[in-house]
């Protein structure tokens, strides 16, 4: 693997030896960590650096990214601003139920939104670090991937020029909906996939969080949860039917659903306030696998989705795309390959770790309104044993908070 010498490009086409698609928490990671290693590197990023800085997403981070990001100087602004989370809530039949995960486990949560991190990551790579990104590229396409003389071509759209770099190495971290995991023969590609059949409206309300931690409602209506986002913002979850439109929810029915699922005697009513995203998400998870194929090694949402049940997709894109940076600055240090031929192994033990969770939780959330009694049945007995048993409630905390299994990254 990635052992010949490449020839010199032609004068029309730069040479780098990574290419990396789409500047996420997994792109802008590994290409930090590339840089400070000098190991050179280009970000083509299809969308504008003013729209990632504020693309809202995720909020949840587990310590161990927190603590893995600050080895490599990457955390500054997250330790400075973040929150720190230690329990969460379960609502059901109108009484709260608290469970303290950082008093089982040690460890805790920090609530950092993604647009801030993202904003980090880029000011670190291009304005401290000197790195070369571009926003805005279009028509990305990847050729040879399977031969050692891969190159990425791409759109520019100041000149309207068609580009190409050619590279040992390309990195796809352009998430769900990237050209790179499109990029796969279709016979080497084999994806797994599960669907809930049960939509998430996804909603960010202007209102201050209503409670101080994360509040799962588990109700016959459906699942619904309040999530801190910032003092101003905060997350809100609505199960719906897959595929609805989030024109059928105004402004009345979320709030009056809010208070129906997330009522408790003794919690105090929510906070309403202008509702600034409303997207209806279809619950679904995928793992491609291997995650590598030729010279192309994918990262992140581009890898693997996990419904954002559990809070774990940027997680795993962190974990991905320092795993990536360890063995590509071995590999470029030492010529020692092994690193590369065990990322797609080594990424994928933690992501089916984190699908496994994800998907016992869902049906923790989903069975009570799933209008099967047996589900409900069995979700109810989940829920009961977390409370009940310490070393139910031990396992939960561990992996909620995602520090079991693979040793961590640094
Ligand atoms: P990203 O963040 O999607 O970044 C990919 C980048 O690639 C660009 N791109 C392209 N660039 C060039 N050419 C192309 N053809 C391109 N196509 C796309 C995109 O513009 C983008 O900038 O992927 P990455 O880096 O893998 O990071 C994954 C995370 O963003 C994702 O897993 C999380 O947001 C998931 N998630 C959560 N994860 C957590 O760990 N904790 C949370 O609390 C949490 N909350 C959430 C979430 C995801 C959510 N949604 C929207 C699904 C809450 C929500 C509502």
């Amino acid at each position: 693997m990635i052992a010949s010498p490449h020839p010199a490009a032609p004068p029309s086409e730069q040479r780098v030896p990574v290419v990396i698609i789409g500047a996420g928490p997994a792109g802008l990671t590994l290409a930090n960590v590339l840089r400070d290693a000098s190991v050179d590197c280009v970000v083509l990023e299809s969308e504008s650096r003013e729209f990632i800085e504020r693309r809202p997403r995720a909020g949840f981070i587990e310590e161990w990214a927190v603590r893995a990001l600050e080895r490599h100087g990457l955390a500054g602004g997250l330790l400075e601003r973040a929150q720190t989370h230690t329990e969460c809530e379960f609502r059901l039949g109108g009484r709260r139920h608290r469970f303290r995960y950082t008093e089982i486990s040690g460890h805790h949560h920090f609530v950092y939104p993604q647009p801030l991190l993202v904003t980090d990551l880029v000011r670190e790579y291009a304005d401290a670090k000197g790195g070369d990104i571009r926003f805005r590229v279009l028509d990305v396409e990847l050729h040879d991937i399977d031969t050692e003389h891969p190159s990425v071509s791409y759109t520019d759209p100041g000149s309207g020029e068609r580009r190409r770099i050619a590279c040992d190495v390309i990195a796809g971290c352009d998430g769900a909906r990237g050209v790179t995991r499109a990029s796969l023969p279709p016979q080497r590609a084999h994806v797994a996939r599960l669907d809930y059949g049960v939509g998430w409206l996804a909603l960010l309300a202007e209102s201050p969080p209503s409670s101080d931690c994360v509040v799962f409602g588990v109700h016959p209506h459906g699942f619904a949860a309040h999530m801190t986002r910032s003092p101003q913002v905060t997350r809100y979850y609505l199960q719906c039917p897959p595929g609805d439109d989030p024109q059928n929810w105004p402004h009345e029915r979320v709030w009056s659903e809010l208070h129906e699922r997330l009522s408790a005697s003794d919690g105090a009513p929510l906070t309403e306030g202008r509702l600034i995203e409303k997207r209806v998400l279809d619950m679904h998870n995928y793992v491609v696998q291997p995650m590598v194929h030729g010279r192309l090694f994918l990262a992140g949402d581009a890898a693997h989705l996990v419904a954002p049940i559990a809070a774990k997709g940027m997680n795993l894109a962190l974990y991905d795309a320092l795993v990536l940076a360890d063995a590509l600055i071995t590999y470029y240090r030492s010529g020692d390959a092994a690193g590369l031929r065990g990322y797609s192994a080594a990424c994928l033990r933690r992501v089916w770790e984190y699908q496994e969770f994800s998907q016992w939780f869902a049906e923790l959330l989903h069975g009570p309104s799933s209008g099967d009694p047996f589900r409900a049945g069995n979700a109810t007995a989940r829920l009961r044993r977390l409370f009940d048993s310490p070393v139910a409630a031990a396992a939960f905390a561990e992996s909620y908070i995602g520090s079991g299994g693979n040793s961590n990254r640094g």
